[in-house]
């Protein structure tokens, strides 16, 4: 019996070993590979870019609309060298949900856990040093301590109930439905690009990375300017879908508190309300193939009068601008077979 238990614990140490090599085998060649593909200009051609029709003359017809400069350091991950603690926390959030989670974290898990930590750290060193064989070389041979039980039973159960709280409540804020007059943006992922489509404004953007080059003469971070952001109205309800067109990907905002998988044949959904205006980057956060790393994501937050004005360069209409529902609705269900058959004809390419 002891035998075949020593025999079961040496064959799962191998197993494990077999599995720790492999591991380090299949991830080592990865950051030569990361750096490789870093320090080269990604080439245009490798992405696709459609251009939906009207967009490429409409900017300057309005001429009202200017892309909004990202404020650095907010919407954006912080470098090691320019604030190492900033760096290694989360970013700045700038939504409810976002602030109420951060203050979770920063208030409720991040002590709770140090302060376990450190409990169970100090229990280890007292018995190492208090225990040992030099110190204590005929050990007690009691096995139960009934009060020592129930505190190590309870106080668990207690620090359980006190995340729990807070955890449960997030849980369902994020699940709250938008409101009817929501402003809808459907976020589709495509490899390995975004398309964004606002079917209230009759509005289709396609959005591609800009080289690193453009980008930094843009002052925007690399790896995380786009060509087309995904532009929004600030505080007020946005009705984020998202769907995909080939694989799963997932609409992913950090400062925003936003994550949403993007899968295709289905439709997710959640609400969204941007408290600042502001550029807010965030990037595909499914592994979703080759170019998963270079399809990033620009959120821009405007006011509603500049919102209306982006609109507009885009071609589109305010809802409500135009009278006639019905037409609305076909022009809808047009939009979304348009769509689709772009996404055929991208998938074919
Ligand atoms: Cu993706």
């Amino acid at each position: 019996m002891g035998q075949a238990l020593d025999r079961m614990k040496y064959g799962f140490l191998a197993l494990m070993a077999a599995l720790l090599a492999i591991g380090i085998a299949v991830s080592a060649p990865q950051p030569a590979f990361a750096q490789a593909t870093v320090g080269a200009d990604v080439p245009d051609e490798a992405a696709p870019r459609e251009v939906p029709a009207g967009e490429t003359d409409a900017v300057d017809a309005a001429g009202a609309y200017e892309p909004m400069a990202p404020t650095d350091g907010k919407g954006m991950p912080t470098a090691f060298e320019e604030d190492a603690l900033k760096s290694m926390h989360f970013q700045d959030q700038y939504t409810q949900d976002g602030a109420y989670a951060l203050g979770m974290h920063d208030y409720i898990l991040l002590p709770v856990i140090t302060i376990i930590s450190l409990f169970v750290l100090a229990l280890l060193l007292f018995v190492i040093v208090r225990f040992r064989r030099g110190a204590n070389p005929d050990p007690s041979q009691t096995t139960h301590n009934t009060l020592i039980e129930v505190i190590w039973t309870i106080v668990p159960v207690v620090i359980l109930v006190i995340i729990a709280v807070p955890s449960i409540t997030l849980l369902a804020r994020q699940y709250e439905t938008p409101p009817e007059e929501a402003v809808t943006i459907k976020a589709v992922g495509y490899q390995w690009y975004w398309g964004y489509e606002y079917p209230d404004h009759d509005v289709e953007v396609i959005s591609n990375m800009l080289s690193d080059s453009d980008a930094i003469a843009n002052g925007e971070p690399a790896k995380l300017a786009v060509d087309n952001r995904m532009v929004v109205p600030v505080g007020v309800p946005l009705r984020i879908q998202t769907t995909a067109a080939d694989v799963i990907h997932s609409f992913a905002v950090p400062s925003l508190w936003f994550k949403q998988d993007a899968v295709p044949g289905r439709l997710n959904e959640r609400m969204l309300i941007i408290e600042e205006p502001g550029v807010y980057y965030g990037q595909c956060s499914e592994l979703c193939g080759a170019r998963h790393g270079f399809m990033p994501i620009a959120v821009e937050a405007l006011p509603m009068a500049q919102f209306e004005a982006w609109v507009a360069s885009q071609g589109g209409t305010m809802p409500g601008a135009e009278p006639a529902e019905a037409e609305a609705t076909d022009e809808a269900g047009a939009d979304e077979g348009a769509a689709e058959d772009e996404a055929e004809e991208a998938a074919a390419a």
